[in-house]
């Protein structure tokens, strides 16, 4: 049987919950198109989350692997395109350490796109009643130092698994704490995720459309 590993995160920035994590953690075990599901959090701390990382891929060995993390300006679920090859955080992460402008990885490309179908993601979600689009920045904190990390990785072991990143709105209890932020409901985060590993798990190669869905 296929295994397909989703991670999310530990809390950060003061916040008690991460909602990646909450969503992310109730897909243990659960059989989706065929594969199983293994799940694991991640520490926010730059370095340590990527050992953290490939450790588990090398456990459980899964044919896909789709991170996820918190990013609680945004609406939307974000289905991420690029990953670039810079650390620039704007806080200290879990463990006070605040890289600026230095490489995820020394000597590694500018940037990987994930190797996820991630407009056809988008579009299953949107169709489905999930707000989604296709983000073209996970950031330069520790979910974009993640998803390169990942990148790099499965791009150095043929047979190649695929993998990507995709990052989620606050919780409507994190939202009430931040006035005017954007939130989505756990249950709809946790949905759009089946969506999107059993679209992830279908599709090896992309749609080609521009606009709508993804905004
Ligand atoms: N979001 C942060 C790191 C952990 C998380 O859930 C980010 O977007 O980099």
């Amino acid at each position: 049987m296929k295994t397909v590993l989703v991670t999310g995160f530990e809390p950060f920035g003061g916040e008690t919950i991460n909602p990646s994590w909450e969503a992310v953690k109730p897909l243990q075990g659960c059989q989706i198109a065929g594969a199983n599901i293994e799940v694991c959090q991640l520490p926010c701390v730059f370095d340590i989350s990527l050992e953290q990382l490939y450790a588990v891929i090398e456990l459980v060995k899964p044919e896909v692997v789709i991170s996820v993390g918190e990013a609680g300006n945004r609406s939307n679920i974000s289905v991420e395109r690029v990953a670039i090859n810079v650390n620039d955080a704007r806080i200290p992460d879990n463990l006070g350490q605040q890289p600026i402008d230095t490489p995820v990885i020394v000597g590694g490309p500018s940037a990987y796109f994930s190797t996820l179908p991630i407009k056809t993601i988008a579009n299953e979600l949107n169709n489905a009643g999930i707000p989604a689009t296709v983000s073209q920045t996970a950031g330069t904190f520790v979910c974009n130092h993640v998803m390169y990390g990942l990148l790099h990785y499965l791009n150095q072991r043929p047979p190649a698994m695929r993998g990507g990143f995709i990052h989620v709105p606050y919780l409507p209890e994190q939202a009430t704490r931040h006035s005017g932020a954007p939130s989505m409901a756990v249950e709809m985060v946790t949905a759009a995720l089946k969506i999107a590993i059993e679209s992830a798990l279908r599709n090896e190669t992309d749609i080609t459309i521009s606009g709508g869905a993804t905004n």
